[in-house]
């Protein structure tokens, strides 16, 4: 079956007691047992309900998966992952990534004496030469948040597997349909749902895929045992975004690589971030490892921060707010935003520099959003 075809069927078959098409929201906390220990299958909804149950089969289906796990955020989903480290465990990981994971990180798993080294995701050999011997999982976000940088994912599946580490990977930002990280040997695959998966800014949600099932058996004990799960209805509402995911992605990535030419090419832009141009330096990579490179566009202004708010400010159509991957564009400045809990030393480190804009290209009709960018540019 193909994607789109699986996004609309996978988990979805119509309800048997009422033909209902669509996969119905089961508001119910509890289960009735027809004695003790007889039951059809649910017990309680923390552990189990039949939304979030078809949410997680097609969740694994467009992942090419054969487990999925849905949460009640990104940060749940992660956090979740993160509990399958123990005491005195070690993970490497990229240093481009979602702020909120860096202080998930350093401010809750350090706390359980797991800790972290971040390397630079521009040479894979800096993940090699980072592992100890007590290294148990390689995080990673391909493309990053916010420089949208490639990372080679079969490459370090290799490095990976070699020594029986988990890889880990983030795959918010291209979505399922653009790249499916576990094809290429990754173990696990973590998405925020709020973004492309959900596609309406109307919910937040998370979700974890694997297809081992060792990972799986103790993922879906630590979903239960850890309680982070997404309600029926914000199962629903992703489930509903699941279905017109292909199409959404087509349109986000024409207006994306249109507004990339676009503002390469502006006199008051200094630098562009996107992995479809040509002088990306791992456009290369992009084009082999994913099959379209998305609708997320960063850039650095000529100026800094004055320039910034000023362009910001100016802006109608893009709506200055976090998250990314609705239907409408967004605008973020990292800074202050995504990226405000990370020290500015490190910051700075990793190029969040002050002129930084990150912009979530929606569908709307790309010739309005051209026209959005440059009356505020100029
Ligand atoms: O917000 P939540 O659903 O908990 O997802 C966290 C998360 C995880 N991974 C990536 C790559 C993310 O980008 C996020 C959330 N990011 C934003 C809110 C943002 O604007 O970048």
């Amino acid at each position: 079956m193909e994607f789109e075809t699986k996004a609309i069927h996978e988990g979805q078959q119509s309800d048997p007691q009422t033909g209902a098409v669509i996969v119905p929201i089961y508001l119910t906390s509890t289960y009735q047992q027809e004695a003790i220990g007889q039951h059809k299958g649910y017990e309680y909804s923390r552990t189990g309900n039949p939304t979030r149950n078809a949410l997680e089969e097609a969740l694994a289906a467009i992942e090419s998966a054969t487990f999925g796990l849905a949460f009640a955020s990104g940060l749940a989903a992660t956090t979740t992952v993160l509990s399958l480290l123990k005491s005195g465990d070690h993970i490497v990981a990229g240093d481009d990534l979602y702020g909120g994971t860096y202080r998930l990180l350093e401010r809750v798993v350090k706390n359980w004496s797991v800790t972290t080294t971040y390397v630079d995701i521009d040479d894979i050999n800096n993940f090699e030469n980072a592992i100890q011997s007590n290294t148990k999982l390689i995080w990673i976000e391909t493309p990053t948040n916010p420089l949208l940088k490639i990372i080679d994912i079969a490459a370090l599946a290799s490095i990976a597997r070699q020594r029986n580490i988990i890889l880990v990977v983030d795959n918010t930002f291209a979505s399922p349909y653009f790249q499916r990280p576990l094809e290429l040997g990754a173990d696990i695959v973590v998405h925020s749902t709020t973004k492309y998966l959900g596609g309406h800014s109307d919910v937040i949600g998370g979700a974890v895929v694997t297809s081992n099932e060792q990972l799986y058996t103790e993922l879906k004990f630590y979903q239960n045992a850890i309680g982070a799960v997404p309600s029926p209805f914000d199962s629903w509402l992703v489930l509903r975004g699941i279905k017109t995911l292909a199409v959404r992605m087509r349109e986000h990535e024409k207006n994306a690589l249109f507004l990339a030419k676009f503002l390469e090419e502006h006199p008051q832009v200094e630098q562009i971030y996107y992995p479809g141009l040509p002088n990306h330096p791992q456009h290369q990579l992009a084009k082999a490892q994913m099959s379209g490179f998305g609708g997320m566009i960063s850039l650095e202004l000529k100026g800094g921060f004055a320039e910034v708010e000023k362009f910001a400010s100016r802006l109608k159509l893009f709506l200055l707010a976090e998250s990314l991957g609705g239907v409408e564009s967004l605008l973020c400045y990292p800074a202050k935003m995504t990226h405000g809990s990370l020290p500015d030393a490190e910051r700075y480190k990793r190029g969040i520099n002050d002129n930084l804009i990150r912009l979530s290209v929606g569908i709307e009709n790309v010739l309005d959003l051209q026209a959005d960018l440059e009356n505020a540019l100029s």
